[in-house]
């Protein structure tokens, strides 16, 4: 697909560029999968009321207590299991058999949902719940059972697997490839994330000062909101589907 100029037509208010081409990044968080029924983390209602979160969601914690935390992510892992995607993971699905590799979904969600809607070109910054990881050998199979009866790991036979989820204090998967595309893109979206965890939060500023377009779409504005050139609000489910019809019919055209 022939390249915009990242600083150049599409500078002026539109979200897509003239000459109908660009390089997408859209980063996700827990909202775009709220109206599956997954629960997001600091909402009303969400995963960490009523939990510590340095109990649940640090390598100490997990060190003082691995069997409630496993037990608290067999509980979301079975949970996901029965999810299935909404028009928000679809739309990007949908998306991207327009763009191809000009898009990129760089997601902290835990959940397969992305995929399962259709996309291929996922990463997942914060893990995933459907892989676990050994501590013993680094081997990271994909797991849909539970980790709290301490099952052997099918490499090394160690039972030393925990959540293949990345904890705060650790470093997220894929940091590299997730700066370059965001550094290169023409358009930044970010779908569902209070913007409170870095480096993801982070990331709006990386493409702005590279010249991208920015667009948040959230129930409410996030903490960084006032970084973007464009806020919409609203649930993701009718946000996404929408702007998606937005920006493949000017690509189309
Ligand atoms: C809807 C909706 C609907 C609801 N429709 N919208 C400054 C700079 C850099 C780092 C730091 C810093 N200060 C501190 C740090 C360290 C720390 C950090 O960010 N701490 C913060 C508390 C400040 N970061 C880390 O430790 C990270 N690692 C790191 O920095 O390594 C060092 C390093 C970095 C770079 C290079 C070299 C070294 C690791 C962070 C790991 C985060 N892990 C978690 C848990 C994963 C496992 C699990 O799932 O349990 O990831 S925390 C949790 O928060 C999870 C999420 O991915 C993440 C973000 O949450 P998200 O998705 O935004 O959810 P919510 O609930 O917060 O928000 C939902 C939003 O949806 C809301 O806005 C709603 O309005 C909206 N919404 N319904 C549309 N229907």
């Amino acid at each position: 697909m022939p390249r915009a100029d990242p600083r150049g037509g599409d500078r002026d208010g539109s979200l897509v560029s003239h000459n109908g081409a660009m390089r997408v990044v859209v980063l996700t968080g827990a909202g775009i999968s709220a109206e599956s029924g997954v629960r997001t983390f600091r909402d009303s209602g969400g995963l960490w009321e009523g939990h510590d979160v340095g109990a649940v969601a640090t390598p100490e914690g997990f060190a003082r207590d691995p069997d409630l935390v496993q037990r608290f992510y067999d509980a979301r892992r079975r949970a996901v299991l029965e999810a299935t995607p909404n028009p928000a993971h679809r739309a990007l699905a949908r998306l991207e058999e327009t763009l191809e590799d000009d898009l990129l979904v760089v997601t902290q969600n835990v959940d397969d949902l992305h995929e399962r809607a259709g996309s291929q070109r996922v990463v997942h910054m914060h893990g995933e719940l459907r892989r676990a990881r050994c501590q013993a050998c680094g081997h990271r199979p994909a797991w849909d059972d539970d980790l709290a009866d301490s099952p052997p790991c099918p490499e090394c036979g160690e039972r030393t697997l925990r959540p293949d989820v990345v904890w705060f204090g650790e470093v997220p998967y894929e940091l590299d490839r997730i700066a370059d595309a965001v550094s290169r893109c023409d358009l930044f979206v970010s779908v569902g994330t209070s913007g409170s965890v870095y480096p993801a939060a982070g990331y709006v500023a990386l493409a702005a000062t590279s010249g991208a377009r920015t667009l948040e779409l959230n129930l409410e504005p996030s903490e960084v909101a006032h970084l973007f050139d464009e806020v919409r609000t609203g649930p993701a489910a009718e946000l996404v589907p929408a702007w998606v019809v937005e920006l493949r019919g000017a690509l189309t055209r």
